[in-house]
């Protein structure tokens, strides 16, 4: 079922344009754009173009649409010259997610440390 974009979302009011954003990709139903607080030389965020709160949402509701987001991400990492690269989805507020909109951080241009913070 597709997500209905939502009025008080910040990544829909970026994929309506009503809020800027820096667009490195675009695709039918995806959008790349570069993070605004980066964590990383490379740190681009790619979102569905439809809402839903979630990563594990839109892979129940649009497995599609989740893999169109896994290929862009990686489509990120490869047009950014990452050799060596993190795709992260947090989901929920205890692993950091603030924006409730799904969405992977695509993550390069450094050396990472593993586990995550
Ligand atoms: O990731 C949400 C991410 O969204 C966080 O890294 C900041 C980023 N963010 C917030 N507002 C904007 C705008 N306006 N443009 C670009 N990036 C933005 P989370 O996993 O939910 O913590």
């Amino acid at each position: 079922m597709a997500g209905e974009a939502r009025s008080d979302c910040l990544f829909c009011k970026i994929v309506a344009g009503e809020v800027p954003a820096t667009v490195v990709r675009e695709t039918e139903t995806t959008l790349a754009f570069r993070d605004i607080n980066p964590q990383a030389p490379t740190h681009v965020l790619v979102i569905p173009k439809v809402h839903h709160p979630d990563a594990a949402s839109l892979a129940a509701a649009e497995p599609q649409i989740a893999a169109d987001v896994l290929r862009e991400a990686q489509e990120v990492a490869t047009e950014e010259k990452a050799e060596s690269y993190r795709i992260v989805f947090n989901t929920g507020t205890g692993a950091g997610q603030t924006v409730f909109h799904a969405h992977a951080h695509v993550l390069g241009g450094r050396g990472l440390q593993w586990p995550p913070g």
